[in-house]
């Protein structure tokens, strides 16, 4: 048997140059903490701010925050919290140990110590990538969800939060003299006023004037994130483990790709992210709106018609010609022309770009990761530009066909009859809808007005493509319907 490999930490890293930049580092002191440790923010945020901090130095170091599970801080503790980014892509595999991440809170089991991290004076900006969900918006008013269980608790013990808004107001209010700037990294269009709403409406409900004082102080700027991140799998530790000659307990594979697009609004200070090729600018919004727009509309689309057909992975179904060509008719003729885009951004070299991105077949990307939280996803994805594009009077039967084959993916079984599995926060509203039958499931999915707004679910243009596409994938299957409505 083969002796147990060592583990990554730091005493190793003289062993590891090979997998770091030549620079100089310096153990830098905590600066930043970020809620919702996942992958993304791994390969993305704690990059970019590593590579700033290689470039011009600064204390921001990133205390990260699970706000649920403790396998994170399980995993990277033992490490000294390093852990390495497989950067893989068709010409092959880098590994790159990662050293920003200077610690791990985990939020349930210690959540005073969450705060007083977050109240450190020290820290300069609270960052987050907590998903669509954990804003806790109410869909209906754009305004914070009052009836969201976890904003009722918070509300009546706001000293020992457990949302996120919860978390940043119990933080900010310790912090008149210096207020941290509030960062958020989610998927979510104009992500930084959607976040102001839910923590000036909280904060609010508590105190008139600590939510004047947090609207008129605070700056939430808005972001556009974008590196496709897959999870982790058993495969990806042996990768690491081979490359490095030491075991890591939780590597992130990720593409070499990168961007990230920030509002330049930070009174209290941040990294150099535009020394590691972040683009800091005064309005994020058609960076924002065109990456969810596209690479999101076209992730989900192409998830939810794969998993029909039993195709598994990204790079697999990109690689079928029916799902590809939709794809590219999709983003040139329906969403493309509805995008409001810089004159240097090109969208078809965009577009061009992307296919190539998802066509990567070294990351193995889960089509049932992507198809998570579709109530959550499909507003911002896809239903911006259904209303654009019935707003100027053009056909929308390609995204109806998305928007159907998440109705036909509630069903919960492939084509074939492989279980697919729901995962959603509405997901038994989701299934005791689908449970009443496939008779009037449309009209019926298109009544929940938390997803689609009611002049959409009125809009007949809308409800005669839905029905329509959702009746074909019934009859033909999603590949043979794809390829019809690519070249329809
Ligand atoms: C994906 C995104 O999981 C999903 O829903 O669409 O995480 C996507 O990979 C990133 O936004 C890419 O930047």
């Amino acid at each position: 048997m083969n002796a147990p490999l060592p583990r990554l930490n730091l005493e190793r890293l003289p062993h590891l140059r090979d997998h770091l930049p030549a620079l100089p580092w310096k153990e830098p002191g905590i600066g930043i903490v970020h809620l919702g440790l996942g992958n993304f923010h791994r390969a993305h945020q704690a990059m970019y701010t590593e590579d700033a901090m290689l470039a011009a130095g600064g204390d921001w170091g990133i205390c990260g925050v699970s706000l649920r599970r403790a396998d994170t801080r399980d995993a990277l503790a033992p490490q000294d919290f390093l852990y390495s980014v497989l950067v893989r892509d068709t010409d092959g595999e880098r590994v790159r140990v990662a050293r920003a991440l200077r610690g791990i809170l985990v939020a349930p089991e210690e959540p005073q110590a969450v705060l007083a991290a977050m109240r450190d004076p020290k820290v300069r900006i609270v960052s987050l990538t907590v998903t669509e969900k954990g804003y806790c918006l109410d869909p209906k008013t754009g305004g914070l969800d009052f009836s969201h269980p976890l904003i009722a608790r918070d509300l009546k013990d706001p000293d020992h939060p457990q949302s996120v808004p919860g978390y940043l107001v119990a933080a900010l209010r310790t912090r008149r003299e210096h207020p941290f700037t509030v960062l958020s990294c989610d998927n979510l269009a104009h992500n930084g006023v959607a976040l102001r709403r839910a923590v000036v409406d909280y904060a609010r409900a508590l105190d008139p004037a600590l939510g004047a004082w947090i609207d008129s102080e605070v700056a939430f700027p808005s972001t556009m994130v974008d590196r496709i991140v897959p999870a982790t799998s058993e495969a990806d530790r042996k990768a690491a483990a081979a490359a490095l000659g030491c075991a890591d307990a939780w590597p992130v594979p990720s593409e070499s790709f990168r961007q990230w697009v920030i509002e330049d609004n930070f009174p209290a200070g941040r990294p150099a992210w535009e020394q590691a090729g972040a683009l800091l600018v005064s309005d994020v919004t058609p960076y924002e709106v065109g990456k969810l727009r596209m690479l999101n509309g076209c992730h989900s689309t192409l998830a939810y018609l794969a998993l029909l057909a039993d195709i598994d992975t990204v790079d697999a179904a990109i690689a079928n010609a029916d799902l590809r060509a939709l794809l590219h008719r999709m983003m040139t003729d329906d969403i493309a022309p509805t995008l409001t885009v810089p004159a240097t951004f090109d969208r078809l070299s965009y577009r061009d770009q992307l296919l190539t991105r998802l066509a990567n077949p070294a990351l193995k990307h889960r089509c049932i990761q992507i198809a998570m939280d579709g109530s959550q996803k499909l507003p911002p994805r896809l239903l911006g530009t259904v209303s654009d594009r019935l707003r100027d009077g053009y056909a929308v039967h390609r995204l109806a066909l998305a928007v159907a084959a998440w109705m036909r993916f509630l069903g919960g079984r492939s084509e074939r009859g492989t279980a697919l599995e729901l995962n959603d926060p509405m997901a038994d509203h989701l299934r005791a809808l689908v449970s009443q039958g496939e008779d009037g499931l449309v009209e019926r999915l298109l009544g929940v007005r938390e997803i689609f707004p009611p002049a959409l679910a009125a809009d007949l243009r809308f409800v005669a493509s839905v029905r329509s596409a959702f009746a074909a994938l019934a009859k033909d299957g999603a590949l043979a319907t794809a390829r019809r409505y690519a070249t329809r």
